[in-house]
């Protein structure tokens, strides 16, 4: 499994020939989705904050992650595999989303992520705010019997309607249960907390199929109880993680739109991702960095780390595994 592919790899331009902080910015230094003829995973940045209830500014999200990810390297240790060079990795620019108009955007990042999905490439979008899910849980499901979310975030996001708005940041999950888009009792949401409107929310939350860990069971658990947790109830059913960086702590994700007191640490959070490891995970985003509210880049290089570690994940899965046939 753990071998590297005998296929040609475009990898990230050499830090020792061009120092990091220079050159295009594209995610990690890696190439432009039409640098190379076919690719394996695409990150996609969609810049779109019209869903955010509170502070906007997620729209400059995919900018800061992409400068915040110059410092990324070859080797990851803590999944012990090459996530730039076992498989082809590529930026696929930002799609474009309408700024007024938000069914007009989701409808337009439906079809961009079907598109990039086409061929059974993995994606991992930079948000943009969390309204982004929907459409992307639509083109993820998309010739999948069925699938599973694992939703890392402060808050349930499964609310119905904000000023009589049904898309929304604070909605996509609700939206997605009621378009038949989720595995039935396997969805786990991690890292809530905080107020919430009412109870009836999590009576609601229950009933979409979603199992609640929230942000304390993490001292009463631990990582490795929670990582079991998750990969008792998901089993081997395909795997979306959605991950809102308001998951974590405000001192270490102080640049988000909705911050709650109490939450996790970035590292807390890398260590559950690498718990997912040989889980059958098909798509990912990481959302909701607002670069205006945050303080030397600490929000943004979470984020870089984040979408890093997804690609090692899925990393581990194609190296050396030649049923990855979309290169030809
Ligand atoms: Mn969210």
């Amino acid at each position: 499994m753990t071998e590297k592919p005998k296929r040609p790899v475009k990898g990230p331009v050499d830090a020792m020939v061009i120092p990091r902080y220079a050159g295009f910015s594209t995610f990690a230094r890696l190439p432009r989705i039409d640098e190379v003829d076919s690719f394996d995973v695409a990150v996609v940045g969609v810049p779109f904050d019209s869903g955010t209830t509170y502070r906007p500014g997620a729209r400059f999200g995919p900018t800061a992650i992409r400068q915040a990810s110059r410092l990324l390297r070859r080797y990851d240790p803590s999944l012990e595999t090459e996530p730039f060079t076992w498989q082809q990795v590529v930026d696929a620019g930002d799609i474009t989303c309408n700024p007024f108009d938000i069914e007009t955007a989701i409808a337009q990042i439906q079809a961009a992520a079907l598109d990039l999905r086409q061929g059974n490439h993995h994606l991992i979008a930079i948000g943009g705010d969390h309204t982004i899910a929907l459409p992307l849980l639509r083109a993820t499901r998309a010739g999948l019997d069925s699938l599973a979310v694992l939703h890392f975030d402060a808050h349930l996001d499964t609310w119905d309607t904000y000023f009589g708005a049904r898309f929304t940041h604070g909605s996509p999950f609700r939206r997605a249960f009621e378009e038949g888009l989720l595995a039935g009792g396997k969805n786990v949401h991690v890292g809530t907390r905080g107020p919430i409107y009412s109870r009836a929310d999590l009576d609601d939350d229950a009933r979409f199929g979603f199992k609640v860990i929230t942000s304390d069971d993490l001292d009463d658990l631990g990582v490795a109880e929670i990582v079991r947790q998750i990969r008792d109830r998901v089993g081997k059913s395909p795997l979306y993680i959605s991950i809102d960086v308001d998951v974590m702590d405000p001192s270490h994700a102080p640049g988000t739109g909705t911050p709650e007191a109490g939450g996790i640490s970035s590292r807390e959070l890398l260590k559950m991702l690498r718990g997912l490891a040989g889980m059958n995970i098909v798509g990912a985003d990481v959302v909701e960095v607002a670069p205006a509210y945050d303080h030397a880049e600490i929000t943004s290089l979470a984020a870089a780390h984040l979408v890093y570690c997804l690609l090692s994940l899925f990393a581990r899965e194609a190296g050396g595994d030649s049923k990855q046939g979309s290169w030809s």
